[in-house]
């Protein structure tokens, strides 16, 4: 368990993490009481933990995992609240995203609970994810006026194909475990007390690999797709910096920490 081991980074308060001597670095995002949301510190956190881990030859994989009920509910919902289109372009969060995906070695999601929005998004840029029976996959932005912003309608469409990633997008529906692996989002479902334990498991035989030929397999594999991410991305980041200049994000978001039901007008 990532908390029973010598923090890997001090100071990180959102994420807990540890190094085993299996050379497996377990990261836990750790903001229970709001779901896990990536609120602007966690983000910062895990790109500075995963920042130094990269320039460590005694890291060789990585666990990203979450709690028991989530892994991730997304963007912190009431960081977006007053957020202008300017802001947006702005915000210190895409240079996070960007050391996320910059990442160069192998690493595992482990997910049980909720997995979404951001946090989907997030689980995404892992290499494998092992989720427990328990897992939900969604981008539910829609229901705020928004859309996915960190790569989600362009590496969800992806690894499930268009129809899929549709439903998901345009509905804000989930997605059981079974049915992503079913469709490629993830590697193995297993019952959730068992996730984190394969996740580990999976990480430790890949540490025990020749890292350089890890780490080159990798970045070899996401070629096949990360050619095509660059335009798509692109797009999708102006769409969603768009949407915060509309009535309605600003309905969704309000709905949303009012816990109502929000009324969108296409403004
Ligand atoms: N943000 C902030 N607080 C959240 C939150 C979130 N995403 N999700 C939950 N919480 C808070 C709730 O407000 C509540 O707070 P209190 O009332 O206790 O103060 C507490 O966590 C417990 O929430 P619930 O009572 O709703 O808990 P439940 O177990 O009943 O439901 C849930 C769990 C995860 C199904 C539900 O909380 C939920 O639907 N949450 C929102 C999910 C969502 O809409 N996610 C998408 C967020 S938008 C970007 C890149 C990416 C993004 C943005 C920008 N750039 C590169 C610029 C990503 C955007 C998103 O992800």
């Amino acid at each position: 368990m990532a908390e029973r081991l010598p923090p890997y980074l001090d100071g990180c308060e959102d994420v807990l993490t540890s190094l085993d001597d299996a050379h497996v670095l377990t990261i836990r995002i750790n903001r229970p009481k709001a779901r896990n949301a990536l609120r602007t510190q966690l983000l910062k956190e895990l790109s500075e933990v995963l920042g130094k881990a990269t320039h460590d030859d005694a890291v060789r994989a990585v666990v990203l995992t979450g709690g028991d009920k989530v892994f991730a509910a997304g963007a912190d919902i009431t960081e977006m609240a007053d957020k202008t289109p300017v802001d947006v372009m702005n915000d210190p969060r895409a240079a996070y995203w960007l050391a996320i995906r910059n990442f160069p070695k192998p690493m595992i999601g482990a997910v049980n609970g909720f997995c979404l929005g951001g946090g989907n998004e997030l689980a995404m840029h892992c290499d494998v994810l092992i989720a427990g029976t328990s897992a939900q996959f969604g981008q539910p932005e829609i229901n705020l006026g928004i859309i996915p912003g960190a790569g989600g309608t362009q590496r969800l469409t992806q690894m499930i194909g268009k129809s899929k990633a549709m439903k998901l997008v345009l509905s804000g529906q989930f997605m059981s475990a079974n049915e992503a692996e079913r469709a490629g989002l993830v590697g193995e479902v297993c019952e959730p007390e068992l996730t984190i334990e394969k996740a580990t498991a999976l990480a430790k035989l890949i540490a025990s690999k020749p890292p350089v030929a890890a780490r080159l397999a990798k970045e070899s594999v996401l070629k096949a797709s990360d050619a095509m991410l660059h335009e798509g991305m692109a797009f999708e980041r102006r769409s969603f910096t768009t949407l915060f200049a509309t009535e309605d994000k600003q309905e969704g978001v309000s709905a949303f920490m009012e816990k109502r039901k929000p009324t969108f007008k296409g403004r």
